[in-house]
């Protein structure tokens, strides 16, 4: 297969509320589509999901997009590709640039998913030797707020029928909040994101939430320790997530050896797209871990991988898949999946490729793109 046309579209979406973590405050979220036509004349649409600023990962939206631009587009163009493993081959000199590297990956899985006549869920799950499931339980990510508002979306989401709730946590002081939500809420399925606000001094304050039977504590410190992540679960009954420090493979094997997480959040653009995110999932089964798929605040369009990878039987966990919506009132598909009753339902698989239709006004504006490759 050959790439015979890159555009890259940037969008702005409104956010509902803005999404606050112990990083950073997100008011609206700018992303990039990477459309891909192959000589067959498909077209696969990616996204690029890093963020505007540099605290949860190294990359940012405008910088990934510039590499993009300048140095991942033009090395892809007239390249041949026997399958999608071939992305990796062709680019594994470059360190880093996950993001920008899951924004032509992904999609070009879905090209390679059309060529084969099958769904993308089905190819992904072939690739990975298990089920594609037709639908899966969610959970929800809550954005940093106080008390009350928490209360409400918690109710709201339970109405929606949401599987467990991810509540931000910024430090100490969320933990008080953290105890008062469980006493409002004694039965529902609670996990924390400490998206790396706390460190190991911070522990004995940490076990007390122990005792308010907490699901997992997603990346309570520092975005590459893993030693302290090792340290700190040993006085911890509360399971550990790593999310932030997970970029490669290697960073699994890292995590395994000094015992860190007994979960890990695998999201595919944080970690250069499915092929890795694939290797990943193995490994962790191999070892007993736990997995879940994360979300990165993704428009519908974007959503729809890791939604897509979210189907695969080898996930423990409900992931942060749920409909954008959430997050933004613009769609740019006309068939998200919806939620039923806290599972996310998918079409029946039948058409090849990851089907979309793409709403009017992007399909119009990606006839006007400039293609990167001309
Ligand atoms: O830490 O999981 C995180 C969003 C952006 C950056 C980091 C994180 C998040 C989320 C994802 O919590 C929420 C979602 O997309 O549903
Ligand atoms: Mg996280």
């Amino acid at each position: 297969m050959r790439i015979t046309a890159i555009q890259l579209l940037p969008v702005t979406l409104t956010m509902n509320a803005p999404f606050t973590t112990s990083h950073d405050s997100m008011q609206n979220r700018h992303l990039t589509f990477v459309a891909l036509t192959n000589e067959l004349g498909h077209r696969a649409i990616g996204e690029l999901e890093a963020l505007d600023t540099p605290f949860y990962n190294p990359e940012t939206q405008f910088e990934a997009r510039a590499f993009i631009a300048s140095y991942l587009s033009p090395r892809m163009k007239d390249q041949n590709f026997n399958g999608p493993q071939d992305f990796n081959r062709l680019f594994q000199d470059i360190a880093g640039h996950q993001m920008a590297k899951a924004a032509l990956e992904m999609p070009l899985w879905a090209l390679f998913a059309q060529a084969a006549q099958i769904p993308l869920a089905t190819y992904l799950s072939q690739a990975a030797g298990c089920q594609a499931q037709v639908n899966i339980p969610v959970g929800i990510s809550l954005g940093h707020t106080d008390f009350f508002t928490l209360s409400q979306q918690i109710q709201a989401a339970q109405v929606a029928g949401y599987r467990r709730i991810k509540l931000k946590i910024t430090g100490l002081n969320d933990l008080s909040t953290v105890k008062r939500l469980r006493q409002a809420f004694p039965k529902t399925n609670i996990m924390l994101d400490g998206n790396a606000a706390f460190n190991l001094t911070d522990t004995p304050k940490l076990q007390l939430l122990d005792h308010l039977k907490i699901n997992m504590l997603e990346q309570p410190l520092s975005n590459t320790d893993f030693v302290a992540h090792g340290r700190l679960q040993t006085h911890l009954k509360t399971p550990l997530c790593l999310d932030e420090n997970i970029h490669t493979l290697d960073d699994v094997q890292t995590a395994i050896k000094c015992q860190s997480a007994r979960i890990i959040n695998v999201k595919p653009a944080r970690v250069g797209g499915f092929q890795a995110a694939l290797a990943i999932m193995a490994l962790c089964q191999q070892h007993g871990l736990g997995i879940w798929i994360g979300g990165m605040v993704e428009s519908d369009l974007g959503r729809l991988y890791s939604q897509t990878l979210a189907r695969l039987s080898c996930c423990t966990y409900p992931g942060d898949v749920g409909p954008a919506s959430q997050f933004f009132k613009e769609s740019f598909i006309l068939n998200p999946p919806v939620l039923k009753a806290g599972r996310l339902q998918f079409e029946k698989d039948a058409t090849p490729g990851l089907p979309v239709d793409l709403a009017p006004a992007l399909h119009q504006q990606l006839k006007v793109q400039p293609n990167l490759l001309r």
